[in-house]
């Protein structure tokens, strides 16, 4: 509602709308779960978060794929929606709104935009003559087509970009002044640096603002494309498949009705295939409006297969529910969000994220948490006492046992919930979990350094330095486990419920490392720990 303000911290994070003319690949789970993992943080953190994500269901790709399916355009695009829908729910894609642009409340959403830019005068009848490629639903200028052959030996024009076929089309449609928003633009991009991010998009942007800015064709006649929503007033025009799907995310916020508790805090995650819809047409149409722009653009690369851009015609499509059931769910979240980085494309192998899943989670990670609550290390099963003599809180002789390299982790430890923050912020996640496998490694080598196996339980100060390391190695593992759910939250849940750490314990409020360092006691000392439910993640083999 209305009355509730800005700093009660709502935050809304959007992933594109997928089209529904092909099934879902890793790409599009790449987005997905790139966006589910901050909207876990951000709830984490105690904001009330919404997470939209959905189909884009109009326009002449669709008509013609549901054409060429033989199949009613809606009962085509449901078909193709519930797979999507899928997929999401089988990855823990915990998205609040699910929008498809057949839905009335978006229709509602789309005329009511046009009626305004309308209105406004941003929008006028004229005759648009160019360059237009279909399978991108998208004009280009001159300079953006160049020639090929087709396969028949015919002389092509073709999208430099996509390298999509394109043809000249003239008909009279409905334009909107773009070219009247660029100085807006400009000044939008220099006083929100972050406003596009990576900085390298953020430099693409500026450059084609640069460029040549011409008008927009925002309809097309009904004879060509039916499936869509009708220009107001013009039943005899469809409105251009680009303007309708970008108003989804003003749908979802609750345009036309009460929407600024959202809409003033939106967050786009997009590939860089579609970042001048969102960083120059979005942001004009808002403009011609009067609506606030959105936040902040997080751009990511692509995933290729074999060096080529995954997509249907090539046939490189790798499956993301058939990888989620060989790798588990977990462990494809992890390595996508591992591997992927938002600055370069990245290539996809199913051996490649073996080896990762192995090495971080299995291995490292696994490994961790069995020598913390093996019975031989841990017959009590609890998370046992803190001896502050055997490991002060600044380095020291007397009895102390801890040595500068066990300060060090303490260190990295400490400052890692600060870190992982700020690259989570920023979407690097590759770096967060980087930067938590660096911490992991050093928890492995406290232990592997103490050997705690070798000390003699019937001493009591060997006990008390045994107790000290399960406790400290534990501690981390609450870190681990507390900075990981954004990630890998079924895993997460696992090594956490088997601390003992109750689910009240899990947000970043609860993050406190080694709290009788700061002479704060700590809840989970002498705590029974929570049932073995099998390992943590399992080594996978290479029989698949
Ligand atoms: O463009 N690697 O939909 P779309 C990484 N409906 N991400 C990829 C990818 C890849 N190989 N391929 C696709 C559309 N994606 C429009 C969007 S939004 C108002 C309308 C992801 O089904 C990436 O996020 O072609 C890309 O931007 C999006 O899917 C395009 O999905």
């Amino acid at each position: 509602s209305s009355s509730v303000s800005q700093d009660e911290k709502s935050y809304y994070i959007t992933t594109p709308i997928f089209y529904v003319n092909a099934s879902p690949h890793i790409g599009h789970l790449y987005s997905a779960v790139i966006a589910d993992c901050l909207h876990r943080y951000k709830l984490l953190q105690g904001f009330k978060s919404k997470f939209a994500t959905g189909t884009d269901e109009h326009g002449l790709k669709i008509q013609q794929a549901a054409e060429a399916a033989g199949k009613d355009p809606l009962v085509f695009c449901t078909d193709v929606s519930e797979r999507f829908k899928h997929l999401f729910s089988c990855c823990n894609i915990s998205h609040t709104d699910f929008i498809r642009t057949t839905e009335q409340r978006h229709r509602e959403a789309v005329e009511h935009l046009w009626s305004v830019l309308w209105n406004n005068g941003f929008i006028y009848k004229g005759s648009y003559e160019g360059w237009y490629s279909t399978p991108d639903e998208s004009f280009l200028t001159a300079s953006q087509v160049g020639d090929a052959l087709d396969p028949s030996g015919k002389e092509i024009k073709v999208s430099l970009e996509s390298g999509h076929k394109v043809e000249w089309m003239k008909e009279e449609n409905y334009m909107f002044r773009l070219s009247a928003f660029r100085s807006e633009l400009l000044d939008w991009l220099s006083a929100n640096p972050l406003a596009v991010q990576p900085e390298r998009f953020y430099q693409d942007v500026l450059q084609w603002l640069q460029e040549d800015l011409p008008d927009l064709s925002v309809s097309r006649q009904k004879s060509r494309l039916q499936w869509g929503i009708p220009v107001p007033g013009d039943p005899e025009q469809t409105i251009y498949v680009w303007l309708d799907a970008l108003v989804n995310y003003l749908t979802v916020a609750g345009y036309p009705d009460e929407h600024s508790q959202w809409w003033n805090v939106a967050h786009h995650i997009i590939g860089k295939d579609i970042l001048k819809f969102h960083a120059i047409y979005w942001p004009a149409f808002l403009l011609g409006a009067g609506l606030p722009l959105p936040q902040t653009i997080h751009v990511h690369s692509h995933w290729t297969v074999g060096g080529k851009k995954m997509s249907k015609s090539l046939g490189n499509v790798v499956d993301p529910l058939e990888r989620s059931q060989m790798f588990t769910t977990d462990g494809m979240r992890y390595f996508l969000l591992r591997q992927g980085v938002p600055d370069s494309d990245c290539d996809y192998t199913d051996a490649k994220v073996m080896k990762l899943l192995n090495a971080e989670l299995a291995d490292s990670l696994g490994g961790l948490l069995n020598r913390c609550t093996a019975p031989a290390l841990n017959p009590a099963q609890i998370y046992p006492h803190f001896c502050s003599q055997s490991f002060p809180s600044e380095q020291s002789s007397g009895q102390s046992r801890a040595v500068a390299e066990d300060y060090h982790m303490l260190e990295a430890v400490k400052n890692l919930p600060a870190v992982v923050e700020q690259h989570y912020d920023t979407l690097h996640v590759y770096k967060a979990l980087e930067a938590i496998g660096a911490c992991v490694r050093q928890t492995n080598g406290f232990i592997q350094r103490h050997k705690p196996w070798k000390l003699d339980r019937s001493d009591c100060k060997d006990q008390r330095w045994l107790d000290t390391i399960i406790h400290v190695s534990l501690e981390c593992l609450r870190v681990y486990g507390t900075l990981l759910q954004p990630v890998v939250p079924e895993i997460s849940n696992k090594l956490l419920s088997r601390l003992g750490v109750r689910p009240g314990e899990r947000s970043w409020a609860a993050l406190m490392f080694l709290p009788k360092h700061q002479g704060v006691n700590c809840p989970f000392e002498g705590r029974a720990l929570g049932s073995n439910s099998g390992v943590l993640f399992s080594r996978l083999e290479k029989n698949h």
